[in-house]
C-alpha cells in the first residue's frame, strides 16, 4: 500500500508553507511513523494547478490514503477538516494572480463532499499524543477547499479510497516536527479504518 500526503507552496506573501515541510518530512519518515511508503507532493497554490497536480500522483501511484494538507495561518490547533464546498470564492488572489468570485469548483457537481477520513479517531490519537487539534466545518473558500473538493470528487469514483484535507497552524504555532507526528497519526488512523469513536467535537454557531 502508499500512502500520498500532498503540501502547498508559500502564498500571501509568506516564504515558507508548513504544509509542504510536514509532507516532506513524512515522506522520508513513512516507513517508521505509519508503516507504509509515503509519496509527498508539493502544489502551486493556483486554483488552475493544484488539483492536476495532485491528481497526477494519485494515478500514478494508486494510494489507499490521501491526504492533503494545507496551512491556516490564524489557527491555534491542526484542524481537521469535514467539508469540502463546491465554491471558489477568492479574498486574496492565487500565486497567478487569479481571484474567481463565486465560482463552482466543479460546475454541475455536487454542493459538498464529506471528509473521507476517520474525524473523531483522528481527533481521539491527536488528543492523546497532547497535539492540538479540531474538527473544522470549513475549510475555507480558497485553493485548499478547491483541492479538498477535487480530491474527493475523485475519491467517490474510486472505491475503498479514503481520502481528505488537514489544515496545518503556522510552526510558530505547532512545530513542524509535532505537525509531522499529527498528519502521521491521521494516516494510521485511517489505515486501521478502526470504527469511528462518539466522541463530541462539533460547535453552536
Ligand atoms: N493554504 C491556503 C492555500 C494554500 C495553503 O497552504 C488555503 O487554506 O486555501
Amino acid at each position: 500500500m502508499t500512502v500520498v500526503v500532498s503540501g502547498f507552496e508559500p502564498f500571501g506573501g509568506d516564504a515558507t508553507n508548513p504544509s509542504w515541510d510536514t509532507a516532506q518530512a513524512l515522506a522520508v519518515r513513512g516507513r517508521e511513523l505509519v508503516g507504509d511508503d509515503v509519496v509527498a507532493v508539493r502544489l502551486p497554490v493556483t486554483f488552475d494547478g493544484a488539483w492536476p497536480a495532485l491528481e497526477a500522483v494519485v494515478r500514478a501511484h494508486e494510494p489507499a490514503v490521501v491526504v492533503a494538507l494545507g496551512l491556516a495561518g490564524g489557527s491555534r490547533a491542526v484542524r481537521l477538516e469535514r467539508v469540502a464546498i463546491d465554491v471558489v470564492d477568492a479574498r486574496i488572489p492565487d500565486n497567478t494572480g487569479s481571484a474567481p468570485v463565486d465560482e463552482p469548483v466543479v460546475a454541475g457537481g455536487p454542493a459538498a463532499y464529506w471528509s473521507g477520513l476517520p474525524l473523531k479517531g483522528s481527533l481521539a490519537a491527536l488528543r492523546a499524543e497532547g497535539i492540538p487539534a479540531e474538527v473544522s466545518n470549513t475549510a475555507g473558500t480558497y485553493v485548499c477547499n478547491a483541492t479538498f473538493y477535487r480530491l474527493m470528487h475523485h475519491a467517490a469514483r474510486v472505491p475503498g479510497l479514503r481520502a481528505g484535507f488537514v489544515h496545518v497552524p503556522g510552526a510558530d504555532v505547532v512545530p513542524v516536527d509535532q505537525q509531522v507526528r499529527a498528519v502521521a497519526a491521521v494516516v494510521r488512523a485511517a489505515l486501521a479504518g478502526r470504527r469511528e469513536p462518539a466522541l463530541a467535537a462539533g460547535a453552536e454557531a
